[in-house]
């Protein structure tokens, strides 16, 4: 295999241009708000045959129960329930787990952060009640551990990322579902997972990878939670960290429902441009993680400048729709300025509906948020979610969702 080589030296970016938002395929501006949804389904459907790859419009029948339900957890502060969504295809199904914390005193139906975790519901908290999944699970089946009991101890693990308590105080929801029981997160030829739900020998290049299958459970979610009496359906705000925020993208970029995205270090494939090269690139992405994207994307790995899109129109597909970008400083792999040159390349399509964008292309200083209806910014540290991503992340909602 070829040496793939990673740049980290802002004068080797190589000279790029990107593909105009605001330009059709066969060369007609769009001129005011009223062409923009035909643009962008010109755009979407390109993202499907070149990216993420196509997912099936139809085919799997879903039915939920709630396996759950206990007031006051939290010290009193939350309702916490657990459904289990089944999807079933041709000839097997699947079951999604959703762990859904609610605040204890609502006014109503209340709205509501979706996200998927890496690694089980049991993680984003250390609450003894959540359901440790059965399913498989990162980090432990590798490791050669099958045990019950591995999982019970990883409770809590990925607490610092989900900021719970702070959000049920400010009067909304969480949502999560562990990605693993929509699509486990390894190569198989895309036998498992909500692959396996849709069985075919005759994979084609644009079929749907991974990410666009975690994406699409993402919506049956949404699915679901619009037959929730407690939450308002109609303002769910999709957010994922890197690998799950390249998803939260996709899933906010294809499914208009979504009415709030928010991308935490989501870097290649996500919200950097690929054209800059910079940190983690196509070639590399598609290397390591073979089954992510479509195999169509796979051909761009040497001549991203041939990409007929770039990550900036993945942002503009969520127009008008309020989307925020975060990046991290340390976080170069995922490349902060693509990030941010991406969301500032999509604002002129947030300026055609009258909406200010991002206007200066000089990354903000650090730890210095910008609340346009394209939000974005860079705080200290690497990559992970933290706190004070949290408070960017509510402090938007409460402006725009
Ligand atoms: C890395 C991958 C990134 C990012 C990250 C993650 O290994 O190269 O694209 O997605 O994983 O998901 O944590």
């Amino acid at each position: 295999m070829d040496e793939i080589v990673i740049n980290y030296d802002e004068s080797k970016v190589p000279h790029y241009e990107l593909p105009d938002p605001l330009i059709f395929e066969d060369g007609r501006p769009v001129t005011d708000a009223n062409a923009w949804p035909a643009r962008r389904a010109e755009i979407l459907s390109l993202f499907e045959q070149h990216v993420y790859g196509r997912a099936p419009t139809s085919g799997a029948a879903m039915t939920s129960e709630v396996t759950s339900v206990a007031e006051g957890v939290l010290g009193g502060l939350a309702t916490r329930k657990e459904a289990t969504l089944r999807l079933t295809g041709n000839s097997s199904h699947l079951d999604m787990h959703v762990l859904i914390y609610l605040p204890q005193v609502r006014n109503g139906a209340v709205p509501l952060f979706l996200g998927l975790n890496f690694a089980g519901n049991h993680t984003v908290h250390t609450d003894p009640g959540i359901t440790v999944p059965t399913s498989w699970v990162p980090n432990y089946t590798h490791l050669g551990i099958e045990d019950h009991r591995a999982r019970v101890e990883s409770r809590g693990a990925a607490s610092s990322r989900w900021a719970v308590e702070t959000i049920l105080q400010r009067g909304y929801g969480l949502a999560t579902i562990y990605c693993g029981d929509i699509d486990p997160d390894f190569d198989d030829g895309f036998k498992n997972g909500v692959h396996g739900l849709f069985p075919r020998d005759d994979r084609a290049g644009a079929d749907w990878g991974t990410i666009a299958g975690w994406a699409w459970g993402l919506s049956r979610a949404l699915d679901y939670l619009e037959t929730e009496d407690a939450v308002d359906a109609s303002h769910v705000a999709v957010m994922g960290h890197s690998r799950l925020g390249k998803t939260a993208l996709w899933a906010g970029a294809a499914d208009p429902r979504f009415a709030l995205v928010i991308s935490n270090d989501s870097g290649c494939g996500g919200a950097a441009l690929s054209r800059r090269e910079y940190g983690e690139t196509v070639k590399r992405i598609n290397t390591a993680f073979p089954h992510w994207f479509c195999t169509n994307f796979k051909t761009y790995n040497d001549c991203v400048s041939a990409l007929p899109v770039d990550q900036h129109e993945l942002i503009a597909l969520i127009v008008p729709r309020p989307v925020y970008i975060a990046s991290a400083a340390e976080d170069l792999w995922a490349d902060p300025r693509g990030e941010f040159l991406s969301a500032v390349a999509a604002s002129p399509v947030y300026r055609l509906y009258g909406f200010d964008g991002l206007i200066d292309d000089v990354v903000p200083e650090v730890d210095v948020a910008i609340h346009t209806r394209v939000g974005y910014h860079v705080r200290t540290g690497g990559h992970d979610v933290t706190s004070y991503d949290w408070a960017q992340y509510l402090d938007f909602a409460d402006k725009w969702l």
